[in-house]
């Protein structure tokens, strides 16, 4: 093991002791993605149900142009969890080319397979992986001849995942990177009504079960527990007062498992929470990032209002 690869095993220990040592037990939603939580994820962006991903792609294709505009070649194009970056392909296709494009993601093996593939169709992109946490500070790399600006792409609603005093400090974090002429074109997903939701996170094909329970498998393989993934249950509830998705593994029964030197208890019943997902309103995210020195100059949405890209700027 390098020493990397042990502090990061250390902190996910820590991490989940932690989390599940809480009254409400939680877990940090960013552990969903290893290997096979990315590919379950990109499943999931191909649901029916799952309107979400459908949706902000045909905002991006429908308007690639005056989205792309906001990029210039000057630019390092940094996107925060990059994934497949599939919808940046839409914007790379109707770009002049920025000076860098730098995919940040925690999922290791995903991002440097990505990276490959984004080489061999724009030969001539400076393409910068960064394998990094975007929730803690991280280092931009250089390219030559160097930026003058960032802009920051954040698709997908993940800001969503955070509850806002953590999305503000992420906020803050990335109007830091910008520069002078920096932006942030960030996709947020639009308060709607909550059966569409509710059915976008418990689809009919067990995908988004399959995603939230493989957690707890990740836990056992890497830090040698012993959950039955039996006996837990996927659970995602629409919560109207906080306009968000709880999304939890429910303990079927009584039980105890066992991780590291600790041992766990949970009641039957008893959730463990794994992920938020909170829906704005284009108004009311504009305000919200205002605290943090970002003005709105430009939105996207789609007929329905059910997905909105903003272009923010400092
Ligand atoms: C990663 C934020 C886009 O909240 O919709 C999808 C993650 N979790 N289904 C979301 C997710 C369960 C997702 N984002």
């Amino acid at each position: 093991m390098t020493p990397e690869t042990i502090s990061r095993s250390d902190s996910f220990l820590s991490d989940v002791v932690h989390g599940l040592s809480q009254p409400r037990k939680t877990l940090p939603c960013k552990y969903l993605y290893d290997e096979h939580g990315s590919q379950l994820f990109d499943q999931i962006c191909e649901l029916d149900e799952y309107y979400v991903t459908r949706t902000e792609w045909s905002i991006m294709k429908q308007n690639a142009a005056s989205i792309a505009r906001q990029i210039d070649t000057q630019a390092m194009l940094v996107e925060y969890g990059s994934g497949s970056s599939l919808k940046t392909r839409l914007l790379l296709d109707a770009l002049e080319q920025p000076r860098a494009y730098v995919p940040v993601d925690i999922s290791e093996e995903h991002v440097l397979k990505t990276a490959d593939g984004l080489r061999l169709a724009y030969p001539s992109l400076q393409v910068m992986p960064v394998i990094a946490d975007f929730t803690q500070p991280f280092s931009l790399p250089d390219c030559e001849p160097p930026a003058s600006h960032v802009v920051i792409y954040f698709p997908g609603s993940t800001i969503g995942n955070f509850p806002p005093p953590q999305a503000g400090g992420l906020l803050k974090q990335m109007s830091r990177m910008l520069g002078r002429d920096g932006g942030l074109l960030i996709g947020i997903d639009l308060q709607k009504e909550a059966g569409i939701i509710e059915a976008a996170y418990n689809d009919s094909a067990g995908v988004t079960a399959a995603f939230n329970l493989n957690v707890l498998q990740r836990i056992n393989r890497e830090l040698g527990s012993n959950f039955e993934l039996d006996h837990f249950q996927h659970r995602a509830v629409y919560n109207r007062a906080r306009h968000r998705v709880e999304i939890s593994l429910v303990s079927l029964e009584t039980q105890v498992v066992s991780l590291g030197n600790r041992e766990v208890h949970f009641d039957a019943g008893e959730e463990i929470v794994t992920e938020y997902s909170h829906k704005y309103t284009v108004d009311g995210f504009a305000t919200f990032a205002e605290q943090y020195g970002f003005s709105l100059h430009q939105h996207w949405t789609d007929q329905d209002h059910y997905f909105a890209v903003l272009h923010l700027v400092i």
